[in-house]
Protein backbone atom coordinates (compact mmCIF):
# COMPACT_ATOMS: atom_id res chain seq x y z
CA UNK A 1 0.00 0.00 0.00
CA UNK A 2 1.44 3.25 -0.47
CA UNK A 3 2.06 5.30 2.02
CA UNK A 4 -0.53 7.59 3.55
CA UNK A 5 -3.19 5.74 1.95
CA UNK A 6 -5.74 3.83 3.74
CA UNK A 7 -8.22 1.13 3.53
CA UNK A 8 -11.69 1.71 3.71
CA UNK A 9 -14.48 -0.70 5.36
CA UNK A 10 -18.96 -0.28 5.21
CA UNK A 11 -21.26 -2.48 5.23
CA UNK A 12 -25.04 -2.79 5.98
CA UNK A 13 -26.42 0.41 4.30
CA UNK A 14 -29.78 -1.72 3.22
CA UNK A 15 -30.38 0.57 0.46
CA UNK A 16 -33.44 0.32 -0.54
CA UNK A 17 -35.60 -0.04 2.78
CA UNK A 18 -37.60 1.39 4.58
CA UNK A 19 -39.09 3.59 2.12
CA UNK A 20 -37.47 5.67 -0.97
CA UNK A 21 -37.45 8.65 0.52
CA UNK A 22 -35.40 7.64 3.92
CA UNK A 23 -33.22 5.37 1.59
CA UNK A 24 -32.09 7.90 -0.51
CA UNK A 25 -31.21 10.07 2.28
CA UNK A 26 -28.72 7.15 3.56
CA UNK A 27 -27.75 7.08 -0.14
CA UNK A 28 -27.08 10.69 -0.23
CA UNK A 29 -24.88 10.43 3.49
CA UNK A 30 -22.87 7.23 2.19
CA UNK A 31 -22.51 9.48 -1.03
CA UNK A 32 -20.57 12.20 1.17
CA UNK A 33 -19.05 9.69 2.67
CA UNK A 34 -17.52 8.18 -0.56
CA UNK A 35 -16.57 11.90 -1.25
CA UNK A 36 -14.84 12.86 2.32
CA UNK A 37 -12.48 9.02 1.72
CA UNK A 38 -11.35 9.53 -1.92
CA UNK A 39 -8.45 11.38 -1.70
CA UNK A 40 -6.41 9.16 0.69
CA UNK A 41 -8.42 5.86 -0.05
CA UNK A 42 -6.34 3.20 -1.93
CA UNK A 43 -9.33 0.49 -1.34
CA UNK A 44 -12.48 0.47 0.09
CA UNK A 45 -14.31 -2.97 1.15
CA UNK A 46 -18.50 -3.16 0.83
CA UNK A 47 -19.00 -6.11 3.59
CA UNK A 48 -22.45 -6.76 2.46
CA UNK A 49 -26.03 -6.02 2.53
CA UNK A 50 -25.52 -2.92 0.71
CA UNK A 51 -28.57 -3.49 -1.11
CA UNK A 52 -31.68 -4.77 0.96
CA UNK A 53 -32.29 -6.65 -1.82
CA UNK A 54 -30.02 -7.28 -4.88
CA UNK A 55 -30.72 -9.47 -8.59
CA UNK A 56 -29.51 -9.43 -11.50
CA UNK A 57 -30.93 -10.99 -14.50
CA UNK A 58 -29.21 -11.55 -18.06
CA UNK A 59 -29.95 -7.77 -19.24
CA UNK A 60 -31.84 -6.11 -16.01
CA UNK A 61 -30.84 -4.70 -12.88
CA UNK A 62 -32.73 -3.00 -10.39
CA UNK A 63 -34.37 0.00 -10.59
CA UNK A 64 -32.57 2.80 -8.49
CA UNK A 65 -28.98 3.45 -6.30
CA UNK A 66 -27.64 5.43 -9.06
CA UNK A 67 -26.21 7.83 -7.36
CA UNK A 68 -24.54 5.30 -5.24
CA UNK A 69 -23.42 3.70 -8.31
CA UNK A 70 -21.93 6.78 -10.18
CA UNK A 71 -19.70 7.71 -7.23
CA UNK A 72 -18.64 4.46 -7.18
CA UNK A 73 -17.48 4.51 -10.53
CA UNK A 74 -15.91 7.95 -9.84
CA UNK A 75 -13.52 6.42 -7.14
CA UNK A 76 -12.83 3.34 -9.63
CA UNK A 77 -11.82 5.58 -12.33
CA UNK A 78 -9.84 7.16 -10.13
CA UNK A 79 -7.86 3.53 -9.52
CA UNK A 80 -9.69 3.12 -6.16
CA UNK A 81 -9.73 -0.40 -5.28
CA UNK A 82 -13.50 -1.64 -4.81
CA UNK A 83 -14.65 -5.13 -3.38
CA UNK A 84 -17.77 -6.04 -2.81
CA UNK A 85 -18.92 -8.96 -0.32
CA UNK A 86 -22.14 -11.06 -0.94
CA UNK A 87 -24.37 -10.34 1.86
CA UNK A 88 -27.47 -12.14 3.30
CA UNK A 89 -29.72 -9.69 1.26
CA UNK A 90 -27.96 -9.29 -1.80
CA UNK A 91 -26.00 -12.10 -2.31
CA UNK A 92 -26.76 -12.67 -5.59
CA UNK A 93 -24.90 -10.30 -6.73
CA UNK A 94 -23.41 -11.80 -10.59
CA UNK A 95 -21.16 -9.45 -12.64
CA UNK A 96 -22.70 -6.58 -13.41
CA UNK A 97 -20.92 -4.69 -10.34
CA UNK A 98 -18.04 -6.11 -12.01
CA UNK A 99 -18.22 -5.00 -15.20
CA UNK A 100 -19.49 -1.55 -14.72
CA UNK A 101 -17.38 -0.82 -11.81
CA UNK A 102 -14.60 -2.98 -12.25
CA UNK A 103 -15.12 -4.16 -8.62
CA UNK A 104 -14.05 -7.51 -7.13
CA UNK A 105 -17.17 -9.81 -5.81
CA UNK A 106 -16.25 -11.70 -2.84
CA UNK A 107 -18.44 -14.41 -2.12
CA UNK A 108 -17.31 -15.53 1.32
CA UNK A 109 -14.29 -14.96 3.20
CA UNK A 110 -11.25 -12.92 1.75
CA UNK A 111 -7.91 -12.82 3.68
CA UNK A 112 -5.39 -10.29 3.13
CA UNK A 113 -1.83 -9.36 4.53
CA UNK A 114 -0.59 -5.37 4.69
CA UNK A 115 2.90 -4.60 6.39
CA UNK A 116 2.63 -7.91 8.13
CA UNK A 117 -0.69 -7.65 9.68
CA UNK A 118 -3.66 -10.18 8.45
CA UNK A 119 -7.14 -9.26 8.17
CA UNK A 120 -9.87 -11.78 8.07
CA UNK A 121 -12.99 -10.25 6.40
CA UNK A 122 -16.23 -11.51 5.74
CA UNK A 123 -20.11 -10.29 6.22
CA UNK A 124 -20.63 -12.30 9.31
CA UNK A 125 -24.16 -14.50 7.98
CA UNK A 126 -24.02 -18.11 8.74
CA UNK A 127 -20.80 -18.47 10.59
CA UNK A 128 -20.07 -19.55 13.97
CA UNK A 129 -22.56 -21.84 16.34
CA UNK A 130 -26.36 -22.34 15.96
CA UNK A 131 -28.78 -20.77 13.09
CA UNK A 132 -28.97 -24.06 11.61
CA UNK A 133 -32.16 -23.06 9.13
CA UNK A 134 -30.25 -20.34 7.90
CA UNK A 135 -27.04 -21.98 6.63
CA UNK A 136 -29.85 -24.38 4.78
CA UNK A 137 -31.57 -21.73 3.53
CA UNK A 138 -28.08 -20.33 2.51
CA UNK A 139 -26.81 -22.89 0.87
CA UNK A 140 -30.05 -23.28 -1.31
CA UNK A 141 -30.44 -19.38 -2.05
CA UNK A 142 -26.89 -19.56 -3.62
CA UNK A 143 -27.86 -22.48 -5.50
CA UNK A 144 -27.51 -22.45 -9.41
CA UNK A 145 -31.07 -24.19 -9.93
CA UNK A 146 -32.78 -21.37 -7.00
CA UNK A 147 -31.29 -18.35 -8.91
CA UNK A 148 -32.45 -20.05 -12.35
CA UNK A 149 -35.81 -20.33 -10.97
CA UNK A 150 -36.42 -17.07 -9.97
CA UNK A 151 -35.21 -15.46 -12.82
CA UNK A 152 -37.43 -16.87 -14.57
CA UNK A 153 -40.29 -15.34 -12.84
CA UNK A 154 -41.22 -11.67 -13.85
CA UNK A 155 -39.45 -8.90 -12.19
CA UNK A 156 -42.41 -7.23 -11.50
CA UNK A 157 -43.13 -10.40 -9.23
CA UNK A 158 -39.36 -11.62 -8.17
CA UNK A 159 -38.81 -8.48 -6.66
CA UNK A 160 -42.34 -7.84 -5.98
CA UNK A 161 -42.18 -10.51 -3.29
CA UNK A 162 -38.75 -9.65 -2.37
CA UNK A 163 -39.63 -5.78 -1.68
CA UNK A 164 -42.48 -7.46 0.87
CA UNK A 165 -40.04 -9.78 2.34
CA UNK A 166 -36.83 -7.01 2.78
CA UNK A 167 -39.60 -4.81 4.59
CA UNK A 168 -40.43 -7.16 7.33
CA UNK A 169 -37.01 -7.48 8.57
CA UNK A 170 -35.55 -6.11 11.58
CA UNK A 171 -33.87 -2.90 10.02
CA UNK A 172 -36.44 -2.54 7.73
CA UNK A 173 -38.34 -1.64 10.97
CA UNK A 174 -35.52 0.55 13.07
CA UNK A 175 -35.38 -2.06 15.11
CA UNK A 176 -31.86 -1.98 17.16
CA UNK A 177 -29.90 -4.93 17.68
CA UNK A 178 -28.87 -5.52 21.48
CA UNK A 179 -25.12 -6.89 22.30
CA UNK A 180 -25.04 -10.42 23.67
CA UNK A 181 -22.08 -10.33 25.84
CA UNK A 182 -18.88 -11.83 24.58
CA UNK A 183 -19.84 -15.25 25.29
CA UNK A 184 -22.60 -15.32 23.20
CA UNK A 185 -21.61 -13.60 20.26
CA UNK A 186 -21.63 -15.66 18.01
CA UNK A 187 -19.12 -13.95 15.53
CA UNK A 188 -16.31 -13.44 18.57
CA UNK A 189 -16.84 -17.40 19.20
CA UNK A 190 -16.46 -17.89 15.56
CA UNK A 191 -13.28 -16.13 15.33
CA UNK A 192 -11.47 -17.22 18.69
CA UNK A 193 -12.03 -20.78 16.70
CA UNK A 194 -10.15 -19.64 13.72
CA UNK A 195 -7.32 -17.97 16.05
CA UNK A 196 -6.92 -21.56 17.85
CA UNK A 197 -5.43 -22.52 13.87
CA UNK A 198 -4.11 -19.32 12.66
CA UNK A 199 -3.09 -16.05 13.26
CA UNK A 200 -5.22 -12.65 12.30
CA UNK A 201 -4.99 -9.04 13.48
CA UNK A 202 -8.15 -8.14 12.79
CA UNK A 203 -11.45 -9.82 12.16
CA UNK A 204 -13.84 -7.38 10.14
CA UNK A 205 -17.47 -8.47 9.73
CA UNK A 206 -20.96 -6.34 8.88
CA UNK A 207 -24.16 -8.35 9.42
CA UNK A 208 -24.64 -7.96 13.21
CA UNK A 209 -25.91 -4.69 13.00
CA UNK A 210 -23.81 -3.17 15.91
CA UNK A 211 -20.49 -1.20 15.79
CA UNK A 212 -18.48 -3.59 18.13
CA UNK A 213 -14.14 -3.08 18.82
CA UNK A 214 -13.62 -6.50 21.23
CA UNK A 215 -10.33 -7.44 22.31
CA UNK A 216 -10.30 -10.99 21.06
CA UNK A 217 -6.36 -11.98 22.45
CA UNK A 218 -3.33 -9.64 23.19
CA UNK A 219 -2.72 -9.39 19.24
CA UNK A 220 -5.86 -9.42 17.66
CA UNK A 221 -9.33 -7.82 17.37
CA UNK A 222 -12.79 -8.21 16.53
CA UNK A 223 -14.47 -5.27 14.45
CA UNK A 224 -17.99 -5.13 13.57
CA UNK A 225 -19.21 -2.49 11.03
CA UNK A 226 -21.85 -1.69 12.51
CA UNK A 227 -25.14 -0.20 9.99
CA UNK A 228 -25.66 2.81 8.32
CA UNK A 229 -29.42 3.27 9.90
CA UNK A 230 -28.43 4.48 13.30
CA UNK A 231 -24.92 4.32 13.59
CA UNK A 232 -23.01 5.39 10.16
CA UNK A 233 -19.78 3.06 11.43
CA UNK A 234 -17.10 2.76 9.28
CA UNK A 235 -13.35 1.47 9.54
CA UNK A 236 -10.40 2.41 8.79
CA UNK A 237 -6.82 0.89 7.95
CA UNK A 238 -3.64 2.80 8.35
CA UNK A 239 -1.53 0.10 7.51
CA UNK A 240 -0.94 -0.27 11.09
CA UNK A 241 -4.43 -0.37 12.88
CA UNK A 242 -8.10 -0.38 12.08
CA UNK A 243 -10.18 1.91 13.57
CA UNK A 244 -13.80 2.06 13.60
CA UNK A 245 -15.76 5.03 13.58
CA UNK A 246 -18.16 7.32 13.10
CA UNK A 247 -19.24 9.45 9.76
CA UNK A 248 -21.67 12.55 10.52
CA UNK A 249 -22.46 12.21 13.86
CA UNK A 250 -22.24 14.44 16.79
CA UNK A 251 -21.03 13.45 20.65
CA UNK A 252 -24.52 13.99 22.02
CA UNK A 253 -26.06 11.15 19.54
CA UNK A 254 -23.08 8.56 19.73
CA UNK A 255 -23.91 8.98 23.56
CA UNK A 256 -27.96 7.58 22.77
CA UNK A 257 -26.19 4.47 20.65
MN1 LIG B 1 -27.54 -6.71 7.29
Amino acid sequence: MEENKKIYFASDFHLGVPTYEKSREREDRIVRWLDSIKHDAAEVFLVGDIFDFWFEYKTVIPRGYVRLLGKLAELSDKGIKLTFFKGNHDMWMFNYLEKELGATIISDEKVIEINGKRLYIHHGDGLGPGDKTYKLLKKFFRSKVCQWLFARLHPNLGIGIADKWSRSSRIANDKKEVFLGEEHEWLVIYSKEILQKEHFDYFIYGHRHLPLDIQLSETSRYINLGEWIHFNTYAVFDGENVELKYFEKEEKELAEV
